[in-house]
């Protein structure tokens, strides 16, 4: 055995050692470098290579090319580990329950009165009814003069009216869409029209400047009161999902004759009196009746030929009792605490 060949034995032994002990891929490197590296160990012993006499020559070569390949090998394996360790540790760490719902993140849902409003929708669409809508800035003749209500109507008292500048106003109520929808799509008609309005009144548990109603109407030959009992029930019925006691008292509205007032019995007290039902027992809920033949004339409808029932069904109203709201603040309030309820 020559010099160098023992110089190679001892190379490959103790940096197979230092390879063992090295405690991270930094120290690996840095023996691996000193071993295998440009200006390492084995450069240098190769560099006596070329001075050795032939014969020795190829014996020596395959001495050096066996150590370089062990320490490569055992380098590249060591690495590995080190790297499979590191990403290991890297994932315990990282650990993530990605089935959890994120913190502090609630979704959305529709307000309660949306999501009315698409329950009534569907019911009356699917019974032929087009559901139309109008602007809450309305002209002074479709508010109240098309619906029977001249300007010096005392009918004009019933509503507290925000006049505009310009002699506009914002809707009292859904009725001018009826006149929109007879106006534009002429009889025979079913239509419904939610929508917002606003009144200029005191608020209080049961009355808001601003709230939603949904107009009903329907434009045939022959329709009397039992086809508009038969809506009312069918809509109510679909609603509740349960027996709700209900009364029909006479009511006066200029555009229907005769007119009814339907009345819900209050289900925030079960009929015992509270804020708001104002002590009676029941909520008005729904006014409607037989559409007054000059409501008909003035949107060009004969009404020896037509006539049709109308209703305006308080949508707020039906939301607080279907959700047992017992203040109509809440509905407009914005509070998150009221709104993640439903
Ligand atoms: C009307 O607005 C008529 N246009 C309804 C109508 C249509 C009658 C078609 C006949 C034929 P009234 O002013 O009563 O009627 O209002 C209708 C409903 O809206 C009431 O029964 C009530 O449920 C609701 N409502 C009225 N004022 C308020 C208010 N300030 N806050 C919340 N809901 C209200």
């Amino acid at each position: 055995m020559t010099l160098l060949d023992s110089q190679l034995e001892e190379l490959r032994r103790a940096t197979l050692a230092a390879f063992a002990s090295a405690g991270s891929v930094e120290e690996l490197e840095e023996s691996r470098v000193g071993a295998l590296g440009r200006k390492g160990t084995l450069a240098q012993i190769s560099k006596e290579f070329g001075k050795l006499p032939p014969e020795d020559r190829a014996q020596l070569g395959k001495l050096l090319n066996s150590v370089k390949q062990d320490l490569e090998t055992e380098y590249e394996q060591k690495k590995r580990r080190f790297e499979q360790t590191e990403l290991t540790d890297r994932l315990a760490k990282e650990w993530l329950d990605v089935t959890l719902p994120a913190p502090g993140v609630h979704p959305g849902s529709l307000h309660p009165i949306t999501q009315l409003q698409n329950e009534i929708e569907d019911l009356f669409t699917s019974l032929g009814f087009a559901v139309l809508d109008g602007p809450e800035v309305e002209t002074e003749e479709h508010n109240f003069d098309a619906l029977n209500i001249p300007p010096s109507h005392p009918a004009r008292d019933m509503q507290d009216t925000f006049w505009l500048s310009n002699g506009h106003l914002l809707r009292t109520h859904t009725s001018p869409v009826q006149v929109r929808g007879m106006r534009k799509l002429g009889p025979p008609l079913r239509m419904i029209a939610p929508g917002r309005v606003f009144r200029n009144e005191e608020v209080d548990a049961s009355h808001e400047h601003t709230f939603y109603q949904l107009e009903g109407m329907m434009i045939d030959r022959d329709v009397s009161v039992a086809h508009l009992i038969y809506f009312m029930k069918t809509l109510l019925s679909s609603i509740f999902k349960r027996e709700v006691t209900v009364r029909l008292r006479p009511g006066y509205f200029p555009f229907v004759e005769p007119g009814f007032e339907l009345d819900i019995h209050c289900l925030i007290c079960d009929g015992a009196g509270c804020s708001v039902c104002k002590q009676s027992g029941w909520v008005e809920l729904m006014p409607c009746g037989l559409v007054h033949p000059n409501v008909l004339r003035m949107s060009n409808i004969d009404p020896e030929e037509w006539n049709g029932f109308a209703f305006g069904l308080g949508l707020t109203r039906l939301a607080m009792m279907r959700y047992g709201i017992d203040d109509v603040r809440l509905l407009q309030s914005g509070d998150l605490r009221f709104l993640m309820q439903f």
